[in-house]
């Protein structure tokens, strides 16, 4: 058992395990849909979030939302990549959490969400916590136990 009795997924917060935004590829308002799935290819992540050039958080962009966006009765419109924008079907309804909320709340989260992101009280993106930060922290609780 992975012992939690000194309440640290309460003491510690999602600074802790925060990737920083520089080290977050993103997309921006205004980008389209070609861009934002370049972007997806490369970097081999299947969503990002969406930016504005001040740096505040819209929403998420994915791979599996941008070809459902462009599937035609018969065969997939990839000509539309190119006219249509970000904004016009990025998913807003996201969770946010800010650095200093307690770890336990993005535990919460990525149950069910591969990813979280975090913004200050601007709305000003700041990173992301991921679920893997989480497992990693978690194996590593695990490890130090067992010592
Ligand atoms: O390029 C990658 N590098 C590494 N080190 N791991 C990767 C990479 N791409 C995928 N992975 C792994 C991670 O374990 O596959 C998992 C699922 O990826 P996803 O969701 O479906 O693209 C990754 O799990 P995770 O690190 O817990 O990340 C969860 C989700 O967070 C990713 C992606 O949508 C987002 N994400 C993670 N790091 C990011 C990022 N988005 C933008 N920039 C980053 N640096």
């Amino acid at each position: 058992m992975i012992s939690l009795e000194s309440g640290e997924f309460i003491e510690l917060t999602i600074k802790d395990l925060l990737i920083p935004s520089d080290k977050v590829a993103h997309v921006q308002i205004g980008n389209n849909l070609e861009h934002a799935l370049l972007l997806l290819t490369k970097s081999g992540y299947t969503a990002v979030p969406v930016l504005d050039p001040s740096f505040k958080l819209h929403g998420l962009i994915g791979s599996t939302k941008i070809l459902d966006s462009i599937l035609g009765l018969e065969r997939i419109e990839f000509d539309r990549l190119e006219s249509m924008k970000v904004e016009e079907i990025m998913t807003t309804n996201i969770p946010r959490l800010s650095l200093n909320d307690p770890l336990i709340n993005g535990l919460d989260l990525v149950v069910n969400h591969s990813f979280v992101c975090i913004q200050n009280e601007d709305q000003v993106f700041e990173g992301i916590l991921t679920r893997r930060a989480i497992l990693k922290h978690l194996r590593k609780r695990y490890d130090d136990n067992k010592k």
